[in-house]
């Protein structure tokens, strides 16, 4: 057999033993150990792990690298931060967009990322953030898989032409329906604003994927409004739940309940370990809540969750460099998941939890007569990956060499 590319000895991620990777076509054609296979280009793995690529299943790119435009956020509170976003989007232009989004989503394919959902504001009259996705969406398609969501970050019922906004930009193409109940005007239109999101997303055979209940206050309770409309829509896992950070503050008791609820209804849920151990707990002196979703318990319940970055150096924070190794690592600290099979969970977050929210499950993975995308790292399994931020050495896209890295070198002189 003949093939364009051959990983010799790589550890896959829940493999054995070490197997090699023959690639032709812009497929792998063939796993086993020790392939008699010759092919064009050969990489010697020797025992490294090789993963599927990492998966953004929840990033701003409309916003990323704008920290600083035209202020920096000095509260830390997701309403300054929202703020800011308004004054910065007065003067976006596509161009604009395109040019950052474009340098993000570079850095993050350095780093082993080659699926992302991002959001794109379409609380803005001109869809500036949208029209400029989806052609950045169009630009990469050839190395990287973008998901687009319509995100009326000011509200569906925020202003008079926001859902009109909204349905203008699926017709325009938004892969899936956002919104953000927590930050309507009242609680009757939060609720109304979900049952419109199924509606359109119905009308327009789209996903769903909820900014709910971003907010540290036990009250906001739209997960549950979401989980029923899940159920009897039967979208189920076309369904997303992002940031749930009140999900932290409910009582044990009403938890309990809706665990259930959440369980039937197979939603699929993202935390932002980042993002919201810095914007939570604000209002609180101490005992101060951490305010990320209860992670551990929706993966103890057999619900996918994943893990964004949320933001790159914008308006909410200026941090952040799209690796999503750091991310993972954060949900180990901030959600307590140090046990050996929880580390790995949180590995799996960034990997295959990330492609079943985005529902591309069926071209994700490292198996025979799937699209070759797949990462080589310089670490030998899940766990020393997070524990070193290993480097990912080798980015494999769709059969070719998309980028490389070297590792640092030390050299000791003692
Ligand atoms: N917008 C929002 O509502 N929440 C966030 N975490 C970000 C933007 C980053
Ligand atoms: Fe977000």
């Amino acid at each position: 057999m003949d093939a364009t590319l051959l990983l010799r000895r790589c550890q896959l991620v829940n493999g054995e033993g070490l197997v090699d990777i023959a690639i032709a076509d812009h497929r792998i054609v063939a796993i086993a150990p020790n392939l008699p296979v010759t092919a064009t280009t050969e990489l010697a793995i020797d025992g490294r792990l090789v993963s599927a690529p990492f998966v953004e299943s929840h990033i701003h790119l409309d916003s990323a690298l704008t920290a600083g435009e035209p202020r920096w956020n000095q509260s830390g509170t997701l309403f300054e931060g929202i703020e800011i976003w308004r004054d910065r989007k007065a003067s976006l232009t596509v161009e604009d967009v395109k040019q950052r989004a474009i340098q993000a989503l570079k850095q993050q394919a350095s780093q082993g990322v080659l699926f992302v959902r991002s959001h794109a504001d379409v609380s803005e009259a001109k869809l500036s953030a949208l029209k400029g996705l989806l052609e950045v969406r169009e630009a990469v398609k050839d190395w990287l898989t973008l998901q687009v969501v319509a995100f009326p970050q000011d509200g569906l019922y925020g202003r008079k032409n926001n859902e009109a906004l909204m349905e203008e930009a699926l017709k325009l193409g938004a892969d899936v329906v956002g919104g953000i109940p927590h930050y309507e005007m009242t609680r009757e239109d939060g609720v109304r604003s979900v049952h419109r999101i199924f509606e359109l997303a119905q009308q327009y055979d789209r996903l769903i994927d909820v900014h709910c209940d971003e907010i540290d206050d036990p009250q906001s309770r739209f997960l549950e409004v979401m989980a029923a409309c899940a159920i009897r829509s039967g979208m189920k896992r076309r369904v997303t739940a992002s940031h749930t950070t009140a999900f932290a503050s409910y009582d044990n008791a009403y938890a309990l309940k809706l665990m259930g609820l959440l369980r039937r209804s197979r939603l699929n849920f993202i935390a932002n370990p980042l993002i919201n151990i810095t914007l939570q707990g604000r209002t609180d002196t101490y005992p101060k809540r951490r305010g990320v979703t209860r992670v551990k318990e929706l993966w103890q319940n057999g619900l996918n969750v994943s893990l964004g970055n949320d933001c790159i150096q914008d308006p909410w924070y200026s941090l952040g460099t799209g690796n999503l190794l750091a991310v993972a690592d954060m949900a180990v600290h901030v959600c307590q998941m140090t046990g050996t099979a929880e580390i790995d969970a949180c590995f799996e977050m960034v990997t295959q939890g990330g492609a079943r929210t985005l529902n591309v499950e069926s071209d994700y993975g490292i198996e025979v007569g799937k699209p070759a995308n797949l990462i080589v790292l310089a670490a030998h399994n899940p766990y020393e990956a997070i524990l070193q931020r290993a480097t990912v050495t080798t980015v494999i896209s769709q059969g070719r060499i998309l980028v490389e890295t070297t590792p640092p070198q030390i050299t000791w002189h003692g």
